[in-house]
């Protein structure tokens, strides 16, 4: 399915009066409306291949209807999330997920939908078909060289369709570590993982960037190889210049200050790239603001302070991306409302008064300080986003317009209501 131009203005104009309405009364308090709607239209976030279907527990998944059941299908949905809101111009992909089979092609569909490729992802959590070596035990922090082995040459491979598809960056998850006590040398795993990475990085191009996950933990449940933004750190320092830490922001224990560890990172240069989603519990992978609004908003507070004080590009000097799962709601919503709570959370911490900030901060003026945080905070600046989607060509209100055309009816029309997508 492809969302006309024509139904997009269409819906534009039944939304005006009362969106210029809205848009200017918000206008009028703010100082350089222009430049804050410019760098909202610059911001893109990367939409993950995987996470156009529906997700599942260990417990089941129960799907929903019309989901892509091939790469091309995951690019027309991205295609159709980035026409209606105009803010999700990429596709991370994961391999072997989304194996691309003709480069040429893969490349021209996604710039038919104005899509870049955004960092490719490896797997070395799951065993694929065939695989004689097992990663049960770790992939590369494994005893067995044989398996590390298997591990390198899996992400020097993604490296490669990377480079086919014009990708920059390569995300390297792993879900090493162990579950119990005794049974793993925390220091030979570390040095496995090292040496690992070190082929790893050793075949990247010169253009790119690897970016290391963390994760606290799960699948294991003792210790991970990765599982700290310190043990990230540690490897990316190791590792050289073209290595990264990447916060995942379910990838934390309960309560992490998440927005300190951002503000670090940054300030070492080492601040690769971003997973969003929120959560409750663990890594829930729910809907990025549907948990914790405020922390979103104090991450992106950082991160704005951060990238001006190394004046760095907000938009295209780290990897923003999305990585949730949806068990209950439309994946194509829920992304939608992902994408549109990252771009509030943006907004807003673009409006923070930041020299009246330093002078309360200088005078240890807390209640001040937390006055200007939360000035920004309970703005509401959904009409100044609305505005830099409908100056980029997309909706006012693109969830809205997505019920009224009825896109999910249609993908199961076209696809059928038994598809299923390949992913977690
Ligand atoms: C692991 O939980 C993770 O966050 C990593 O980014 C994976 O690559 C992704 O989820 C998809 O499984
Ligand atoms: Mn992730």
């Amino acid at each position: 399915m492809q969302v006309e131009k024509y139904k997009i203005d269409e819906f534009n104009h039944s939304q005006q009066a009362a969106h210029t309405r809205k848009f200017e009364f918000l206008a009028e308090g703010l100082s350089n409306v222009e430049g804050v709607l410019q760098k909202l239209v610059d911001f893109q976030i990367a939409i993950p291949s995987w996470a156009l279907g529906t997700g599942g527990t260990r417990f089941g998944r129960f799907s929903g209807g019309g989901e892509p059941r091939s790469l091309e299908e995951k690019m027309e949905d991205v295609g159709l999330l980035h026409a209606l809101n105009r803010s999700s111009g990429a596709i991370s992909l994961h391999i072997p997920w989304d194996i691309p089979q003709d480069y040429k092609a893969t490349k021209a569909l996604a710039a038919q939908y104005g899509l870049k490729f955004d960092a490719v992802n490896s797997n070395t959590f799951q065993d694929q078909q065939n695989q004689v070596q097992s990663y049960k035990f770790g992939s590369m922090q494994h005893v067995d060289k044989g398996v590390r082995q298997l591990a390198i040459d899996h992400n020097i491979e993604v490296i490669k369709h990377g480079v086919e598809l014009g990708s920059e960056s390569l995300t390297v998850w792993l879900a090493d570590g162990s579950s119990f006590p005794g049974q793993l040398n925390f220091r030979k795993a570390f040095q496995n993982t090292l040496e690992s990475l070190q082929e790893v990085y050793a075949a990247l191009p010169d253009n790119w960037k690897v970016f290391v996950e963390y994760k606290a933990f799960e699948p294991n449940f003792y210790s991970t190889t990765v599982g700290d933004w310190g043990q990230s750190l540690l490897y990316a320092n190791k590792l050289g210049p073209k290595a990264y830490t990447l916060v995942d922001l379910g990838h934390h224990l309960p309560n992490a200050n998440i927005e300190q560890i951002v503000s670090l990172l940054l300030m070492e240069g080492k601040l690769g790239g971003f997973h969003f989603n929120d959560s409750k519990y663990a890594d829930d992978d729910l809907t990025t603001g549907s948990i914790k609004p405020y922390q979103l908003f104090l991450i992106f507070n950082e991160l704005v302070e951060g990238m001006d004080a190394r004046g760095m590009n907000h938009a295209t000097d780290l990897g923003w991306m999305i990585d949730a799962s949806h068990n209950l709601k439309d994946p194509l919503e829920d992304l939608l409302q992902s994408v549109q709570a990252i771009m509030i959370a943006y907004a807003q911490s673009l409006m923070v008064d930041r020299v009246a900030l330093t002078e309360a901060q200088q005078n240890n003026d807390v209640a001040r300080a937390q006055e200007i945080l939360q000035d920004a905070f309970r703005t509401d600046v959904r009409p100044l986003v609305a505005e830099a989607q409908v100056r980029a060509g997309g909706a006012a209100n693109a969830i809205q317009l997505y019920r009224q055309l009825k896109v999910r009816e249609n993908l199961i029309q076209e696809r059928g209501l038994k598809t299923v997508s390949s992913g977690l």
